[in-house]
């Protein structure tokens, strides 16, 4: 990998990512639609909406590996999410295949799985349950690596990013809790592990309490060095709640499944232990 794009690189997980692939890459360019700082040695920054089309092809020459974390994070309406999420994702994994990127690794979600019940161990196997229109796009997102890989022979590394912010204060953010060094790890598995078509991996560190079966992961060679298990103690000692309602304490995804969250007065959702799908072990 000579050259490695990394998009959304002004956002909250980008710009940590940024530092630690500092010197890694002979080039790292980085790209945003947001202001980033100037380039320092063996960087390049470029200025770009995604959604605008014709930015693409300049924006992706020369380049071996993507890493693509552009897009909205969080929940928005549709009318926001289709043009970014879902569109400008199309076109970016489209342009990447005709200017000869190799290796692409999505930034996917936890919410393109957040409607499961948090006692359900998944493998990353299962069907998609999303939460929320953001974790419908990463679904989407994931599904567009399985099409590129299997139509054009790109490969791809799908990660459905766990927590990924510093002091995990939940047994929410326990369990899904990723340091930014093992989610940069894991970008980089997915840029130089020797054999890729497209799987889908979690973005998760070495917690106790972790909700996914990371094997893929640790098959393609990604061993995480950190953990949240350091913070347990304080989490509990502070009986610290996750705010929020009867449907998104149950489930994993959290406050992306919340009414709270959507504002969306329409949004009803009987609690998770009311529906038959959501029982374990029947
Ligand atoms: C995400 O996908 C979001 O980008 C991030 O802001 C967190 O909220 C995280 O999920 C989460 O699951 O808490």
């Amino acid at each position: 990998m000579d050259r490695v794009l990394l998009t959304g690189a002004a956002g909250a997980v980008g710009r940590r990512m940024r530092q630690e692939l500092r010197g890694v890459y002979p080039i790292l360019r980085l790209s945003d639609i947001a202001d980033l700082d100037p380039a320092g040695p063996g960087e390049e920054v470029v200025t770009a909406d995604l959604r605008d089309p014709s930015c693409l092809d300049g924006l992706l020459k020369g380049v071996d590996g993507l890493i693509h974390l552009g897009g909205l994070s969080t929940e928005h309406s549709w009318d926001e999410i289709l043009p970014i999420n879902i569109d400008a994702c199309y076109r970016v994994f489209e342009r990447a295949h005709a200017a000869g990127v190799r290796r692409i690794v999505f930034a996917s979600s936890n919410h393109a799985i957040g409607f499961y019940p948090r006692d359900t161990r998944l493998t990353g196997d299962e069907r998609p349950r999303a939460d929320s229109r953001y974790g419908l796009s990463k679904v989407f997102g994931e599904a567009l690596g399985q099409y590129f890989a299997d139509n054009f022979g790109l490969e791809v590394l799908s990660i459905r990013i766990g927590w990924c912010w510093d002091n995990p204060d939940t047994p929410r953010a326990l369990a899904t809790w990723v340091s930014i060094r093992d989610l940069t790890a894991l970008c980089r598995v997915g840029l130089e592990t020797p054999h890729l078509h497209h799987e889908i991996v979690w973005g998760v560190s070495d917690n106790a309490t972790a909700w996914w079966d990371n094997s893929v992961a640790f098959r393609l060679g990604f061993t995480p060095q950190d953990s949240s298990d350091p913070w347990a103690a304080a989490v509990a000692a502070k009986e610290v709640k996750e705010k929020g309602d009867t449907v998104h304490l149950g489930v994993q995804g959290g406050i992306f499944a919340s009414r709270e969250y959507h504002g969306d007065p329409h949004r009803v959702v009987p609690p998770v232990s009311a529906r038959p799908q959501d029982r374990t072990g029947e």
